[in-house]
């Protein structure tokens, strides 16, 4: 029997208050579109009978705003787990109206597996393709579709024909088995395939929506002086550990993490001609993977999405039997996963909010409180990198705020498994250093001019112990910038 084809708004009101809905796609990128635009409508005409509605949501990561953005303001969402982009999302969650709760991508498919979160009563999922014997073909992002397909009870498919369905190949999925004899996952390179290029579901649980909607790619900053810099550093750092032998003459395989500084640093990779041509074993692809995928610098790009912007996946799409010769997709739960990372030794480099002059670094907080986007895949990488390094502009808001402070707000990556930091004046290199030597090192490498003084005067005031840090003063930063605008007017007392 065919798979019935329903409308979205009969498709959204089969998604009933309370429900655990998952949501295909990771960043944008393979997100349904059109279905829960229709939720948002729905509950708001139910809010407006003054019926309750709102669901809890899992998803790979960030969304477009037709999911975090349209629920978020229709009041609509009961929890949200992981990593966000969306500012009405931020927003809802700094004013707790969202209950937002963060983890390492890499362990939500699992754990919900492991019924932590209670069970998944929908899924919607953006296809590229479908048959009627239930073989979903994802778009251009993954995230956790075989696990919330496995558990749902019912199965939405947006089929969305903006998606090319000669996509079928590019994606390598599957589910892991749970412990305690889960198998070694055999990814030995890059380009190891594990898995199948279809998700199976049962028919009987799929209703179809088809649809023609484009992603919602919007494009990068220019790359600027500062982000230049940092890219210039971090290249040239890397051909330093290339020629003391600590990285391998092969190279190593790349991961980058989200945003400008991170697209800045693999453009300066690309074109440092003593760097050999590299793989990519990431999360996020982003624009500047796929311009050097054109040039052949890099080589293999395996992560869990196509993050790019329209006019990038519009190439994709006009090339794509080249791109599928060197792109694959898996599942977060795999471009994610510790073991893979610790395998292939993966450089990582990631960005910080801000870093502490022991090395501990805050990639989510905004004085402590506020959440910016979440953690997402940063501490998958940083905890089992080959190098994890992690990269910062020394300010931000004008030079109003430092990312190099006493203490961070903050606690996401400890010094434990920082190795490496960088701004635009410098490279960090903490390996081998005690905290005191760490904090020498950070200030005069990586801190602005400006703060430096301070820095040294915090540093000259922490109390004797392993790690000379100060109590009182740990703060001072922060506590200048909330009540002046300018953390440099932190007062030390001494
Ligand atoms: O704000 O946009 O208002 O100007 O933060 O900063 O410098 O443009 O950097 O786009 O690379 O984002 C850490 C947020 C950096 C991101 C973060 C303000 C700054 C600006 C953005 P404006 P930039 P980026 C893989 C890995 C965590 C998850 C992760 C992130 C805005 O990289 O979310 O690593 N990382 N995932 O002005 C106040 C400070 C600030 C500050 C910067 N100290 N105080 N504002 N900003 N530092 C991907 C996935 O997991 C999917």
């Amino acid at each position: 029997m065919a798979i019935r084809r329903i409308s979205a708004a009969e498709a959204a009101s089969l998604v009933r208050h309370d429900d655990n809905v998952g949501f295909s796609g990771f960043t944008h990128a393979g997100c349904p579109k059109v279905v829960p635009l229709e939720i948002a409508r729905q509950a708001e005409q139910k809010h407006a009978k003054g019926e309750p509605f709102a669901i809890g949501i899992f998803t790979g990561a960030s969304t477009g705003d037709n999911i975090d953005g349209a629920l978020s303001r229709a009041n609509a969402i009961k929890f949200r787990t992981p990593y966000q982009t969306n500012s009405d999302i931020r927003n809802a969650t700094n004013n707790g109206s969202v209950n937002y709760f963060d983890l390492h991508l890499s362990t939500l498919a699992q754990e919900l597996r492991y019924g932590f979160y209670g069970e998944v009563d929908v899924a919607i999922i953006e296809a590229s393709d479908i048959t009627e014997d239930g073989k979903i073909v994802p778009t251009c992002g993954v995230g956790l579709a075989p696990t919330i397909i496995q558990m749902a009870k019912l199965v939405i498919v947006e089929l969305n024909r903006w998606h090319p369905k000669e996509l079928r190949g590019i994606h390598d999925l599957l589910n892991l088995q749970d412990p305690p004899h889960r198998e070694e996952i055999h990814i030995t390179n890059v380009r190891s395939r594990i898995g199948k290029d279809y998700i199976q579901a049962d028919p009987a649980k799929i209703v179809i929506v088809e649809t023609n909607v484009p992603n919602d790619g919007s494009s990068f900053a220019p790359i600027d002086e500062i982000t230049a810099k940092i890219g210039e550093n971090t290249a040239n750092f890397l051909v330093e550990e290339i020629k003391r032998g600590t990285i391998p003459p092969s190279f190593l395989p790349i991961q980058s993490g989200v945003g400008n500084v991170a697209n800045a640093v693999l453009a300066a990779m690309g074109s440092n001609k003593d760097i050999p041509d590299f793989e990519v074993y990431t999360e996020v692809i982003q624009d500047a993977i796929i311009d050097l995928l054109e040039k052949g610098r890099i080589t293999f790009a395996s992560g869990g999405t196509l993050t790019v912007s329209n006019p990038y996946i519009e190439r994709v799409y006009q090339n794509l039997p080249f791109f599928k010769e060197r792109i694959l997709l898996r599942t977060s739960e795999i471009s994610n996963n510790p073991e893979v990372i610790r395998r292939l030794g993966i450089i990582s480099m990631n960005t910080a909010i801000e870093a502490d002059i022991f090395g501990n670094i805050n990639s989510t907080h905004i004085t402590g409180s506020k959440i910016m986007n979440g953690l997402g895949g940063s501490g998958d990488f940083t905890r089992n990198a080959y190098i994890s390094i992690f990269l910062t502009p020394s300010t931000a808001k004008n030079g109003n705020i430092s990312a190099f402070v006493p203490m961070v707000s903050h606690s996401d990556h400890t010094e434990h498994s920082v190795k490496v930091i960088v701004s635009e004046y410098g490279v960090a290199d903490l390996r081998g250093k005690s905290p005191k030597e760490r904090a020498e090192c950070i200030i005069e490498n990586c801190a602005h001019p400006d703060y430096r003084p301070l820095l040294y005067q915090y540093l000259a005031s922490g109390a004797k112990g392993q790690t000379p840090v100060n109590l009182h003063n740990a703060f001072a930063f922060h506590k200048a910038f909330m009540e002046t605008g300018s953390m440099k007017n932190a007062v030390m007392s001494l």
